[in-house]
Formats: C-alpha cells, sequence, structure tokens
C-alpha cells in the first residue's frame, strides 16, 4: 500500500476533485483519493496493479497533470 501527496495546479474547485476522483478510482488498485482545491493537491492510496507511473499518466490525459 502507498499512499502520494501529488500538487496539481489546475485544480480550480471542487468539481475538479470531483473529476479526479471519478477518473483515478477507475484505476485497478486505487483505494483512496482526497483532495485539498485550496491546497491543489491531491492524496491518493493505492496498492497493485495500480502504480504511480499509472496515476500519473491518467491526471495527464484528463488535464490535470500532477507536477512533482
Ligand atoms: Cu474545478
Amino acid at each position: 500500500m502507498e499512499t502520494r501527496k501529488l500538487s496539481v495546479p489546475n485544480i480550480t474547485c471542487g468539481h475538479c476533485v470531483m473529476t479526479i476522483q471519478r477518473e483515478l478510482g477507475e484505476i485497478d488498485g486505487v483505494s483512496k483519493v482526497e483532495g485539498d482545491p485550496m491546497g491543489k493537491e491531491i492524496t491518493v492510496r493505492w496498492d497493485v496493479p495500480a502504480t504511480l507511473e499509472k496515476i500519473r499518466s491518467t491526471l495527464k490525459e484528463i488535464n490535470y497533470p500532477a507536477v512533482e
């Protein structure tokens, strides 16, 4: 089980967070996605078969790339 906080500058409101939660939630192995619209950060918890690379590429696909 891994947990990572990611900075996502394109987040502007709670709807952005909901979109990210929905899209990342469809990845097998992702068990939790929390977001902070003010801080423009998300916290993702996952286990195999999900990977950080998969999470980052999905964020990029939906136009919410993580910067770190
Ligand atoms: Cu928004």
